[in-house]
């Protein structure tokens, strides 16, 4: 049997971490695009707008006023989604029709009293702040609760509500769907390896270096091998830390420094404010051992060939598996090649 080639057969890959198959057609990939290279407006925002409800001193829909930040903020959302006092029960007939009564809160991080910028906008010693913030809300919430989401959707198009750059935080007395799912691959992973999951991967990813997007002393980003989107981000520790609160100093600069490298070439890549779904994976925050699990942050964008160009999830991926046809080497070479300083000061 000859070997696959990654660039010319249609293949499937592997996802280790949730346990499941991505098609990937690469010769479809060789079609030319006469499409247009649209670029949107450039929508030049201030720094302070007094009709922005996560602005500093503003109202907000509840009435409730913020105070004259700086840096980053949190508070408690006006509608979470999850309630702190219901009562706990389930319900149905344990078969088909069955449910249970959660518990859990929900915050709303600000990243700077400054409404124009986003992350990659951002110095890196503040973005080192709201890695800060998210720590401590993770040591608090998870005192509580056994999973906390900390995330971003960033921008219209991933149905971002609000335009002063943010993120949220919902804290739940379960395990939602993904992490249960992480948490049983990683698990099972371990009992055969004896090794942890995504440290062995981030190690081979660094070695190999073809999928990588950036890099420094503590941390690496790639465009994971069995990545769906076509310009998935994942961003992992280099040493085995558990958690977010269990970064060291010097892990949290690195952990800035990252973030604001990807976030830049994401930018870059289309002269856009590329919309994306992050979010934080760690080890659950009690009810259990967790020497399986490394933390890490997947970054789910959506646009495809420009900075109106997306990528659905739909037909045979909605009803069947997911499917590419860029190679996820192909998205990070293209990546790992743009520029780190900001379209924007260019
Ligand atoms: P998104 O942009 O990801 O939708 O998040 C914005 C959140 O901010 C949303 O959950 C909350 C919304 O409930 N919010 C408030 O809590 N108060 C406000 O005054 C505006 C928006
Ligand atoms: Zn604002």
């Amino acid at each position: 049997m000859r070997e696959i080639d990654l660039e010319e057969d249609p293949h499937r890959r592997y996802n280790p971490l949730k346990g499941e198959w991505v098609l990937v057609s690469p010769h479809r990939n060789k079609r030319p695009w006469m499409g247009k290279q649209e670029k949107p407006p450039v929508n030049e925002k201030p720094k302070f707008d007094e009709k922005c409800y996560l602005c500093p001193g503003n109202a907000r829909t509840s009435g409730a006023v913020n105070p004259d930040y700086h840096g980053p903020y949190v508070f408690d959302n006006d509608f979470p989604a999850l309630l702190t006092d219901t009562t706990l029960g389930e319900g149905g007939d344990g078969a088909l029709f069955r449910a249970e009564t959660v518990r859990g809160t929900a915050r709303v991080i600000c990243f700077s009293e400054r409404h124009d910028l986003t992350l990659p906008e951002m110095q890196v010693e503040d973005i080192r702040k709201v890695v800060d913030l998210w720590a401590e809300q993770l040591t608090e919430l998870g005192a509580t609760y056994n999973w906390v989401a900390l995330f971003e959707n960033k921008g219209e198009m991933m149905g971002c509500s609000q335009p002063h750059p943010h993120g949220q935080i919902w804290a739940s007395n379960f395990l939602p769907n993904e992490i249960a799912r992480e948490e049983e691959c990683q698990k099972a992973y371990f009992a055969e390896k004896g090794s942890v999951l995504l440290v062995d991967y981030a190690e081979a990813e660094s070695r190999i270096g073809d999928r990588t997007i950036v890099e420094n002393e503590h941390f690496i980003a790639v465009v994971p091998y069995w990545a769906t989107w076509p310009f998935e981000g994942l961003v992992m520790p280099k040493r085995q830390v558990l958690r977010l609160n269990d970064l060291t100093d010097d892990e949290r600069d690195a952990c800035a420094d990252i973030f604001k490298r990807l976030t830049c070439r994401y930018d870059n890549l289309f002269e856009t404010e590329f919309p994306y779904s992050m979010g934080w994976h760690g080890a659950p925050t009690m009810g259990g051992e967790f020497e399986h699990w490394q933390l890490h942050a997947h970054f789910y964008p959506p646009l495809l060939r420009s900075a109106t160009v997306r990528k659905f999830m739909v037909g045979y991926e909605m009803l069947s598996e997911a499917q590419r046809d860029m190679t996820a080497e192909s998205a990070a070479e293209r990546l790992r090649g743009l520029s780190d300083v900001h379209y924007k000061e260019r």
